[in-house]
């Protein structure tokens, strides 16, 4: 401990906490139960963060209903009956709701107000923190639950002011819903989030066509009713599968193999056998689990890419469109390996088209439609399913000021630099849940989100306890977590791809893996021990001793 400063003076709140999803509503849940006062700020009129905004026909989450969801309280998890395997984004909002009503969370919500400012007074030792609804605050503590996936990538299409039809970002899509029946609809992307809109808007649509620069793999999901004897069933057993999904790789229900045997080593019919079976059951991280080298050496990789390849040719009819659906620029996982339902299926109806972006590249969107090199697609509507600025875009989209009011941005110039992923030196009492280099969207974001709100609110303890006004990630420690978190990236094949994993898909972001390939577990277990030595790594200065 080092630095005593005078004692702060009292703040408005203990903590201000930024985003009312599932990382903002537990926070505030946590902060409270420990008798700190705390506010929330939502720019959504609604609570629920990523399912408040993803409404897009098809929005669904691509991990298991009965683990993406919250943890802490095993009457929650009990009362809360889950009708899909895969939750629909209305659910899970629904979910969202009750959680915020159940733990009357709502009057400590401010909603329609978006944090635009937060600035550290070094000499009262407080955030100031500015909305753009004028308001402002100070607040001992900064918590930013503002999601990982949250600032959606702006379309960046030539001509784009020239197109006469309607326009629709996945990411910000109609309250009420869009009616796309008998239009000429257009879908741009080929990431996670079209492959669940491309089956939908094909049943409506008179025609759609699919503008694929990259094709991904996609593994069914395998989707259906929850049945409630199989829910029952994984209720009762609700504490074992928490306990093994905190302590797995992925924040999923699956175990860490003991003596992991290497793929090259699987004689080819048996691991044939055992793909088969994860196929056939379905489930993108369980493959990756299953496999768990497939992201290590690119023998692996190639063997399980060349399976997904295989069942691509066996869905698609036509040949030469299984050719363009099978994903040739970077190995499988690199890119997030998505989870559909009927999406390969869907390019053997006859009102689906898919074009290739980079045998023909987009010259211009026009009033009518959209110009490749090769042809003009007419178009009543175009859908952007285009990405968001990942991992970053959120915090950086906020003038964030820490220590000597140098900003995020400037502090992130060349690439995020935390301790972590739960703060960043020079931005005392700063806190990020699921922050760049913390294993976030490389899990169950649930999972994690729990563990970095547990984590924080243990430590705003520890801090109360200890009369301690300022901590603070020190710069040796924080360099010595990048380091490795780059370690283990580059042990990986993960770099390979241009994927927003990399920053690869916003022009001008710096390219750095951003986050921790490690696994939950072990990462768990690191922070765990952090704390328990008196938070290594941080410098913490204590509050003068009154006389
Ligand atoms: P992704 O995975 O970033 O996918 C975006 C898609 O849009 C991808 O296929 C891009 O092709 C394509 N794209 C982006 N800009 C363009 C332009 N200008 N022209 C043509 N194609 C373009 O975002 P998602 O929303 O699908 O998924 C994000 C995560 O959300 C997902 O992984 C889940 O975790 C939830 P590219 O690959 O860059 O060639």
């Amino acid at each position: 401990m080092n630095d005593p400063r005078p004692m702060p003076p009292t703040p408005d709140f203990d903590a201000v906490i930024v985003g009312a999803g599932f990382g903002g509503l537990y926070m505030l849940h946590r902060v409270r139960e420990a008798g700190f006062r705390a506010r929330v700020f939502e720019a959504g009129d609604g609570v629920g963060g990523t399912w408040y905004w993803n409404r897009y026909p098809g929005a669904r989450c691509d991990i298991e209903s009965v683990d993406y969801s919250y943890s802490f309280s095993p009457e929650l998890e009990q009362e809360w009956q889950w009708t899909e395997r895969y939750p629909r984004q209305p659910e899970i909002l629904a979910y969202l709701n009750h959680v915020a009503d159940r733990f009357d969370l709502r009057r400590d919500i401010r909603l329609e107000t978006r944090v635009t400012a937060a600035q550290f007074d070094e000499a009262a030792g407080l955030w100031r923190v500015e909305t753009d609804r004028g308001e402002r605050c100070t607040a001992r503590y900064c918590v930013m639950a503002t999601g990982c996936l949250s600032v959606p990538k702006a379309p960046e299409l030539p001509g784009i002011e020239r197109f006469a039809g309607a326009t629709y970002l996945t990411a910000a899509w109609p309250r009420d819903g869009v009616d796309l029946t008998g239009q000429r609809v257009g879908v741009i992307g080929t990431g996670s989030t079209a492959i669940q809109v491309i089956p939908q808007v094909a049943r409506q649509a008179a025609h759609l066509t699919v503008f694929q620069r990259t094709a991904n793999f996609s593994v069914p999901a395998r989707n259906g009713p929850l049945p409630e004897g199989e829910q029952q069933r994984i209720k009762a057993g609700y504490r074992e599968r928490r306990a093994l999904s905190r302590q797995s790789l992925f924040g999923i229900p699956v175990a860490l193999p003991d003596t992991p045997r290497r793929t090259r080593d699987i004689p080819p019919a048996e691991l044939n056998q055992t793909l088969e079976a994860l196929w056939a059951q379905g489930g993108a991280m369980s493959l990756l689990a299953a496999t768990p080298d497939v992201l290590m050496d690119p023998d692996a990789n190639t063997r399980v890419a060349e399976f997904v390849r295989g069942k691509i040719r066996a869905t698609v009819k036509d040949p030469r469109l299984a050719e363009l659906l099978c994903p040739s620029t970077h190995p499988l996982g690199t890119k997030r390996l998505c989870l559909d339902s009927e999406y390969y299926e869907t390019f053997n109806r006859d009102n689906v088209t898919l074009v290739d972006l980079r045998a023909t590249p987009i010259q211009t969107l026009t009033e009518h439609g959209l110009r490749t090199t090769a042809a003009e697609y007419p178009l009543d509507a175009l859908i952007f399913a285009t990405g968001f600025d990942a991992m970053t875009g959120a915090l950086l989209a906020i003038d964030i000021r820490g220590r000597g009011g140098r900003s995020l941005g400037e502090a992130w110039a060349d690439g995020p630099h935390t301790y972590l992923g739960l703060a960043s030196a020079g931005f005392p009492n700063l806190f990020l849940i699921t922050g760049p280099q913390s294993p976030s969207v490389f899990t169950n974001m649930v999972m994690s989100i729990e563990q970095h709100v547990d984590w924080i609110a243990d430590c705003l303890d520890y801090l109360r306890a200890h009369s301690i006004a300022r901590i603070e990630a020190a710069a040796p420690a924080q360099a010595d977590w990048e380091a490795h978190v780059a370690a283990v990236a580059d042990a990986t094949l993960m770099p390979q791809a241009d994927s927003w994993y990399v920053g690869a898909n916003v022009p001008g972001k710096p390219r750095v893996f951003m986050a921790y390939l490690g696994g939950l577990g072990p990462y768990r277990q690191r922070c765990d021990q952090v704390a328990a030595q008196g938070y290594a790594g941080f410098e913490l200065s204590p509050a003068p001793t009154t006389v």
